[in-house]
């Protein structure tokens, strides 16, 4: 019997969900001349889930390379960037170390690709409307930002169900 680790399970779950669903536009702003953050997203999970999901695009307007080097949120004990990856059909995720933000250039994190995982949330997450963020960049600035929650979707649950069914199909 293979074991998963149940926050990597719904990690992934959410990630597949939403491949090539909807594009949720929301955008927003910070007081930051030349990083410029939109799109911060976060779809809301089943309360009993202390892992959430988050999405955004970050942009470099500046001409300087900086990296984001830490992320951090008060809501939760750990943040980390992780990437996606399909191979031959098998759907991994892999920690990312620094984010380099190039000169007029976007990173965007998105479903299927790289996300942001957040662990271990410290307070009920019923409630929460907005997940706030804080980056530290390698240059000094520090960008705080809010992942804007979604609409719960009816079907995570169910997919994640679905993934501990074909997870244990040999026991
Ligand atoms: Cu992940």
């Amino acid at each position: 019997m293979i074991v998963f680790n149940r926050q990597r399970l719904i990690c992934i779950a959410m990630t597949l969900l939403f491949f090539s669903q909807f594009g949720f536009a929301s955008t927003q702003a910070h007081g930051n001349k030349t990083i410029n953050i939109s799109n911060a997203w976060s779809p809301a999970a089943p309360a009993v889930a202390p892992t959430r999901v988050g999405y955004f695009s970050i942009t470099n307007a500046s001409n300087k390379t900086t990296s984001i080097v830490d992320v951090t949120s008060p809501l939760f004990a750990q943040a980390n960037f992780h990437e996606t990856r399909i191979i031959n059909g098998i759907t991994s995720m892999s920690a990312m170390g620094e984010i380099v933000l190039k000169p007029k250039h976007s990173i965007i994190f998105e479903p299927n690709g790289m996300h942001l995982m957040l662990v271990n949330a410290t307070a009920s997450l019923a409630e929460v409307k907005s997940i706030p963020l804080i980056l530290n960049l390698s240059d000094g600035q520090q960008i705080q930002l809010e992942l804007i929650v979604t609409a719960p979707i009816a079907t995570s649950a169910l997919a994640i169900e679905k993934m501990n069914q074909s997870t244990h199909a040999h026991h």
